[in-house]
């Protein structure tokens, strides 16, 4: 099979075998999703695991993510099926002190895929670059990714910032990432969670009312 195949040659971190076979499965017509679900992100499990039992080191976790980032190039376009339909604007970004950013960026080309102007902020981002950013380009939605259980409460910080700063009432705050739960969400007054990219894109529709 060649998910198999493929999520092998991400997890081995061999960037080239990857890439030919993303591009192979691409060519046969496999739907863009299917090869994110099936081959790539069961990889990144497969890699975080042998991380938790010491079986492999950072070095070894970044050269992964770098060939499943090779290969979310390759998928890019396709998974960003264009809708010309505006639905709004979603300011993204993984929270201060997390560089995780593969999980927030296949919501970024998600979102935008569904009509969403969306401007993503990058890694590593403190409540007041999310300040600037509402100030600045008024999105109607911000979305909050956090990959740590270090870096979660971060977005309660956040989201205290935009209350202390006026601004909470102005925006829709979503968050997301692994570690993250319908439970945790509510715990510190976001207005929605998606487990996924795919779900992440469904709730903002439906959240401004634009599905
Ligand atoms: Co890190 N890392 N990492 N890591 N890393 C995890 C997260 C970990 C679970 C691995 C493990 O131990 N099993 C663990 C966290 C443990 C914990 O907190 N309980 C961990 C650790 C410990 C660390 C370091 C601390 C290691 C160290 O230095 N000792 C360090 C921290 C660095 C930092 O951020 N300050 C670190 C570093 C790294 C790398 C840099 C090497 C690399 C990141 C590269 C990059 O992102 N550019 C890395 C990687 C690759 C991982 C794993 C293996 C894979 C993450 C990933 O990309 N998954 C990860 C293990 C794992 O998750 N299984 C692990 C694939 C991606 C598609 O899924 O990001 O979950 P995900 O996104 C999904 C959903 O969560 C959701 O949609 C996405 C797509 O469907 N989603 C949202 C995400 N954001 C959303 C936002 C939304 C909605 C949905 O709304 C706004």
């Amino acid at each position: 099979m060649r998910f198999e195949e493929l999520s092998m040659a991400v997890e081995n971190g061999d960037a080239p075998t990857a890439v030919e076979l993303t591009q192979g499965l691409v060519d046969a017509d496999t739907d863009a999703l299917e090869i994110l679900e099936g081959g790539l992100v069961p990889a990144m499990d497969v890699i975080g695991q042998r991380f938790s039992e010491g079986e492999i080191y950072v070095p070894e976790m970044l050269i992964a993510a770098r060939a499943m980032k090779a290969c979310l190039g390759i998928l890019q376009p396709l998974l960003a099926r264009y809708d010309s339909t505006k639905r709004g604007t979603v300011v993204l970004g993984t929270v201060k002190g997390d560089i995780h950013d593969i999980g927030k960026n296949i919501v970024g080309i998600m979102m935008e895929g569904s009509g969403f102007e969306v401007h993503d902020l990058g890694t590593d981002v403190d409540a007041d670059r999310f300040i600037l950013a509402i100030e600045e380009l008024q999105p109607d939605i911000i979305g909050l990714s956090a990959l740590l259980t270090t870096t979660m409460p971060n977005m309660k910080t956040i989201i205290e910032a935009l209350v202390e700063a006026s601004l909470r009432d102005r925006v829709v705050v979503m968050v997301g990432g692994a570690p993250l739960t319908q439970e945790y969400a509510d715990s510190i007054g976001a207005d929605a969670y998606a487990p996924d990219a795919a779900s992440a894109t469904e709730r903002a529709k439906s959240l401004l009312g634009v599905a």
